[in-house]
């Protein structure tokens, strides 16, 4: 079935594959290397080679031009409008608004409502429920009223769905802060899940990093039951403002479903018989934990949602808005602000430098900047300085294991990554710098510690070793995105990646990478995406590790997801997937061309030794023909996965990075030398 069969245009997120134009003619005269007697395959080679040289070039000036003068790079990280929503509610809730922020959040949120009224979770996506609703929410608090078109067709379209009660846990609990949701309807968690220890379910440590960090907090919030009554009534957004909380279907009780229905049951009656010194010292051990917790920034996490919940959390404890805590993490949360233009403003879930700086760096390398080129170098001084020295959550599964681990932001101390430092490690090696014995004993610990984080499987998730609990998904409270962190292929990729580039590729834990990897492929040749929109992420990160490791372009998994990578090209050269292909099969491999993921299918195509097929060909030329004026690429679309199906993320420099990384690929070959083809 291909993807045209989507008979909902107004839906469309990454549009209809078969709707590109097809590209074939090359704007740039024949080259003058071209002599007489040359065949006119190699003349089109050459003159793609030239072009695809010449678009590196405007892109890493590009890219150069765009590097802090403290040596990293950051993009915008955007996602959806919850997060301007929430940090609404949020200031509501403290009594902090300012009127300049609401005017400018609420621009931001109006700008992105779709003709029909909804709010998309990301670009072309069709409408969210929970999105709408709190933004609908957050727009009423900034003035707009109920009856102004947009907020009419906003509540229609949610009473047509149900109505709040459709919302995810995260929406009502932010509506039941302001009388808006019965907070008794609302799954219980309580606190002391805080006490448990690891070896029992449902400890904290069986949830993942970004899940733990929310659920502390959350649960603080949730003992207290807090109301602040909201400005007004929101009985637009009900089917039955009278009855808003219809029963939900009881699981049989020998289903997990019906199981974890029953457990919430029980802890709702535990709450009213609670031992009250249990529960005053769970709040202060929740408060300990969470206050050990907090960035030499003010944030926790480097995330927004464990940010806002702490604050609420510890406010309600007691803490004042002038406590230094609360002061610093209300900062933090200024931080995420990022302004557009004068008058809007958008909250970032997250923010990306590290992880930016180090795929920047690569990709300059990659364009053939040389190793001791000042950019580089001030890359490299600044990721080196990122490294983190002390331990964190990632020591309960891993104790003894020494810290050597790069986070994903500017302060998330307590949280490296191992995504973060496979290619930080990745891109340290691509740099001459003028202290080698230091680049070579930060990159020592971080392979020990990379090394040390790996899961039981043979794999690596991207925070912590082994966290595949099954339970935690169950809860009833956890309805939205993921919240453990198994290990995935892209993550294992990047270590396979990295490994073999320090000539580890027979070492015992970089084989059963490996081996996890072949056995993880899919029955279309491809890997599944993880952490970016989807198996053309997945494939694009697989592949140059394999074949960095040693397999030939010959070995069967190499070909498989060749073809499966040729057989989903559009006709207009480029490579697309929507992000529906994370719910539909349909659309897997299927969607209109953006440039990061004509870049990760062209990375995958030259590490299997493509260089000189017509799909690399047409891929570059699509790359170079799309390329704006200004050496960069315009991207729309979602290409980054926060959680699949429920959180996409548009990290703004993808569409700089990675095509920089496949040109420059094409151009001068793979980085540590070119894989034989053949066996
Ligand atoms: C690869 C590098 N990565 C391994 C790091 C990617 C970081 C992505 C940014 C994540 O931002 C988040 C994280 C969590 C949330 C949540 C959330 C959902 C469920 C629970 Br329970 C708790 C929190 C909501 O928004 C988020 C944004 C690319």
């Amino acid at each position: 079935m291909t993807a045209t069969t989507d008979g909902s245009p107004g839906a469309g997120a990454q549009g209809t594959p078969s709707a590109s134009t097809t590209t074939t003619a090359d704007s740039d005269a024949p080259s003058a290397t071209c002599t007489t007697g040359t065949t006119a395959t190699t003349r089109t080679t050459r003159t793609t080679r030239e072009t695809a040289e010449r678009a590196a070039q405007r892109a890493a000036d590009h890219l150069l031009a765009r590097q802090d003068p403290d040596g990293w790079w950051k993009g915008d990280l955007e996602t959806n409008v919850t997060m301007d929503a929430e940090d609404l509610l949020l200031r509501q809730f403290l009594g902090i608004q300012d009127d300049r922020t609401t005017a400018a959040a609420a621009r931001w949120i109006r700008s992105q409502q779709r003709d029909d009224g909804a709010w998309p979770t990301f670009h072309g996506g069709p409408g969210d429920i929970s999105a709408t609703v709190e933004a609908y929410v957050a727009l009423r608090l900034a003035g707009d009223t109920p009856d102004a078109p947009w907020m009419a067709s906003a509540s229609a379209w949610v009473r047509e769905r149900g109505g709040v009660a459709r919302t995810r846990v995260f929406t009502r609990i932010w509506l039941a802060l302001f009388g808006w949701w019965r907070w008794e309807d609302l799954p219980e968690l309580p606190p002391e899940i805080v006490f448990l220890p690891k070896w029992v379910p449902l400890n904290i440590y069986d949830f993942a990093q970004w899940a733990r960090q929310t659920i502390v907090p959350l649960t603080i919030v949730a003992a207290h039951r807090p109301v602040r009554p909201g400005p007004f009534a929101l009985d637009e957004l009900h089917t039955d403002p009278a009855r808003p909380s219809p029963p939900r279907p009881r699981a049989p009780i020998s289903s997990w479903d019906g199981f974890f229905q029953r457990l919430d049951k029980a802890l709702h009656a535990y709450r009213k018989v609670q031992f009250k010194p249990l529960r005053r010292s769970a709040l202060r051990a929740g408060a300990r934990w969470i206050i050990e917790r907090q960035e030499a920034d003010g944030c926790w996490g480097g995330i927004q949602p464990p940010a806002v919940y702490s604050v609420i959390a510890l406010h309600l404890l007691g803490y004042d808005l002038g406590h230094p805590v609360l002061r610093a993490g209300l900062e933090s949360l200024d931080r995420f602000a990022v302004w557009p233009d004068e008058g809007t403003r958008m909250i970032e879930a997250c923010q990306s430098p590290v992880w930016d700086t180090c795929l920047a760096t690569i990709a300059l390398a990659d364009a053939g900047l040389p190793a001791d080129h000042p950019a580089l170098v001030k890359a490299a001084e600044w990721m080196l300085g990122e490294q983190i020295t002390r331990t964190g959550d990632w020591a309960v599964q891993r104790p003894g294991l020494p810290p050597g681990g790069w986070a994903f932001e500017f302060e998330n101390d307590g949280y490296p990554d191992i995504d973060d430092t496979a290619e930080v490690v990745l891109a340290l090696m691509r740099v001459d710098h003028p202290n080698p014995g230091r680049v070579k004993s930060a990159v020592d610990r971080g392979v020990r510690w990379t090394v040390g984080m790996q899961s039981k499987n043979g794999a690596w998730g991207a925070f912590d070793a082994d966290n595949t609990s099954p339970f935690p998904n169950r809860l009833p409270f956890c309805d939205f995105g993921e919240v453990i962190d198994p290990p995935s292929a892209d993550v294992t990729a990047h270590v396979v990646e990295m490994l073999a580039a320090l000539g580890l590729e027979h070492d015992e834990h970089t084989r059963r990478g490996i081996d996890w990897l072949l056995a993880e492929q899919e029955a279309n040749g491809a890997w599944f995406g993880r952490w970016g929109v989807n198996y053309i992420y997945g494939t694009g990160s697989v592949v140059p590790a394999l074949t960095a490791a040693g397999l030939p372009g010959s070995h069967p998994a190499i070909r498989r997801a060749v073809n499966w990578l040729v057989s989903v090209q559009n006709e207009d050269g480029g490579w697309g997937e929507d992000l529906r292909s994370y719910s539909s099969n349909e659309w897997i491999g299927r969607g209109a061309s953006t440039a990061s993921q004509t870049a990760w299918a062209l990375l995958a195509l030259l590490a299997a030794g493509e260089r000189d097929s017509a799909a690399v060909e047409r891929g570059v030329r699509w790359l170079a023909d799309t390329q704006a004026e200004d050496g960069s690429w315009d991207e729309p679309y979602f290409t980054g996965t926060g959680f699949p199906r429920d959180f996409s993320i548009n990290y703004h420099l993808y569409r700089m990075v990675f095509p920089l990384t496949a040109l420059g690929r094409y151009v001068h070959g793979e980085p540590f030398g070119d894989v034989r083809k053949g066996d």
